[in-house]
């Protein structure tokens, strides 16, 4: 193995080594403290929209994933040009090491809700990596072992460990360049450099199985710290009613189940670590222009009224016969009667849901309070809310898209202006208003299936929430629109299911969707893209029939 090959591990295993040793930490002072996940975060926050939906569209719920390993890549990249530049200019690398180190620090220290310990973990990992490093690069037979002084001054923080690499040791280091490796490879010192490439490989794995240990124990403790016993331990209040009954026939053969499991529920947000919000501490401030400010613990909040729902949830970055929708049955407060006591000033146009992540969204005051069944919700299909859907409590609002109602792990709720205050994905793009457009998508038969001729079922859903399905049509290629059997549904806020059967004859056919709301409104044949305010356009499907 070469030495600079060598010396590039040593910068990659040193890196992991501050990963572990920073994941460790992080389970005393945060999940989101640990540097991967902080920079991440600072990634996601400020990633230009279009790359962010390029991200989405790619990656799709495992956009986070992506997120994460890309950045992990990143830094392993960058530490191994660390450890390749450590044999030549070890206070050059050293530097490398603290910017890795402050970096992180940096980006930790000012995530929304970051307390000042948030800092440690990167900090303290960038220190321990210095000396990993060092220790490495004398065992691949790279210079810049000689100066233990200066690895105990690196040792004791990154502050430091600049200050020795722009110090004045630094011609004195610099000298004991490359020159070393050389003599240590060519000159008489061969067998001590074989064992020495030895304890190498054998110390390369060692800080490797540590690191990884480090890092799994870390996130195995920080697991142990979750709030899942606390949510097990929930025990939901009964609704005033029963829930709402689910028409028979409202499920057509074909189309996807007509309330979507917890666990297939789709997932959007920018918490790259999910908040952990355990519902003894948690409370909700009402604020802002209100008369009567309120807060609520969640013991008030079970002992509220409580009704359940099903309510169609859909996300602004659904693509044309995207799958960024679902329908659950939601128990909740109705959010109109605590507004109605926190009483709004005149002029509070906007209500400004902040989550424990300092996510914002904006919803109209006036939507929240025009009658519909706008929740505070605790409960999703019969479960407290499961933790990536908002635990323990969450805002559905029917007929407006995700991201301007649906704040998850709600923890404040103020009272404003839409000309006083851009929420979170308005800055970025996206439209301040954005009512749910009406749309439809096949379900069955997919794009690209092979069927055989005869009749064949199509089939899918259509939402047009707080408005109403009114009918939806299918066609065949350039044929006329034919009227589809609508199935019956839960009310206007839910999804509808609809099938068609066709007598398919052999050859490539297009199938296209289009659905028509109870205000008489036809989807539009005009594609557009999500952001601003939603995607529109016909969904269609190509199916080869022999
Ligand atoms: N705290 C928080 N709440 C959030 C978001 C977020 O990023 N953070 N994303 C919103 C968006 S864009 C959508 S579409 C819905 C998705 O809810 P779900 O993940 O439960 O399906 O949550 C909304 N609530
Ligand atoms: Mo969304």
């Amino acid at each position: 193995m070469r030495t600079s090959i060598r010396a590039g591990l040593s910068g990659v295993a040193a890196a992991a080594a501050a990963l572990g040793a920073a994941e460790l930490l992080a389970v005393l002072t945060g999940a989101r403290s640990a540097p991967l996940v902080a920079v991440g975060g600072v990634v996601v926050d400020h990633v230009p929209g279009p790359v962010k939906d390029l991200g989405i569209a790619l990656f799709g719920v495992h956009d986070k994933t992506a997120l994460l390993t890309g950045t992990a890549i990143l830094l392993g990249l960058y530490a191994y040009g660390v450890g390749v530049l450590a044999r030549r200019r070890w206070p050059v690398a050293v530097a490398g090491v603290a910017l890795f180190g402050l970096l992180g620090a940096a980006a930790a220290g000012t995530r929304p809700g970051a307390g000042p310990l948030a800092v440690l973990p990167s900090l303290a990992g960038a220190a321990l990596a210095v000396p990993v490093l060092r220790h490495l690069l004398r065992l691949a037979g790279a210079p810049g072992e000689a100066r233990p002084g200066r690895v105990a001054a690196a040792e004791s923080g990154p502050g430091r460990a600049v200050a020795a690499a722009s110090g004045p040791d630094r011609v004195a280091a610099a000298e004991s360049g490359p020159g070393r490796a050389v003599a240590a490879e060519s000159g008489p010192d061969r067998v001590a450099a074989v064992g020495s490439r030895r304890r190498f490989v054998r110390d390369l794995g060692v800080v490797a199985a540590v690191a990884a240990g480090g890092g799994v124990a870390g996130r195995w403790l920080a697991a142990r710290g979750a709030v899942t016993s606390a949510r097990g331990a929930v025990r939901l209040p009964a609704a005033a009613g029963p829930a709402p009954a689910v028409p028979s026939g409202a499920q057509v053969r074909g189309a996807v189940p007509y309330v979507t499991p917890n666990r297939d529920f789709y997932r959007i947000d920018t918490a790259l670590i999910t908040p952990q919000v355990d519902p003894a501490g948690w409370t909700l401030r009402i604020h802002g222009m209100v008369r009567n400010p309120i807060t609520l613990t969640w013991a008030q909040l079970l002992r509220r009224p409580m009704v359940q729902r099903y309510v169609t949830l859909a996300c602004v970055s659904n693509e044309v016969g995207g799958d960024l929708i679902g329908t659950a049955l939601w128990l909740g407060t109705p959010i109109r009667a605590l507004l109605d006591e926190a009483d709004p000033l005149p002029g509070a146009d906007q209500v400004v849901q902040r989550s424990a992540d300092g996510w914002t969204c904006g919803t109209p005051t006036a939507v929240l309070r025009d009658g519909r069944d706008a929740l505070l919700a605790v409960g999703m299909n019969g479960e407290p809310l499961p933790v990536r859907h908002g635990f323990p409590a969450r805002m559905i609002v029917p007929g407006l898209y995700g991201y301007v109602s649906a704040c998850k792990w709600i923890t404040e709720i103020e009272l404003t202006r839409f000309a006083d205050f851009d929420a979170y994905w308005v800055p970025r793009g996206w439209a301040a208003q954005a009512p749910i457009k009406t749309q439809s998508r096949i379900d069955t038969p997919r794009d690209g299936a092979s069927r055989r001729a005869g009749p064949i079922v199509v089939a899918g859903v259509a939402w047009a929430q707080h408005t109403g399905v009114a009918k939806v049509e299918v066609q065949v290629d350039d044929g006329p629109w034919e009227v589809a059997a609508l199935a019956p549904t839960v009310s206007a806020d839910t999804w509808r299911q609809w099938s068609h059967s066709w007598t398919a004859t052999s050859g490539e056919h297009v199938l296209r969707v289009r659905a028509t709301d109870t205000d008489g409104y036809t989807q539009t044949s005009q594609t557009a893209d999500p952001a601003p305010d939603g995607a529109t356009g016909w969904h269609q499907v190509t199916v080869s029939v022999d």
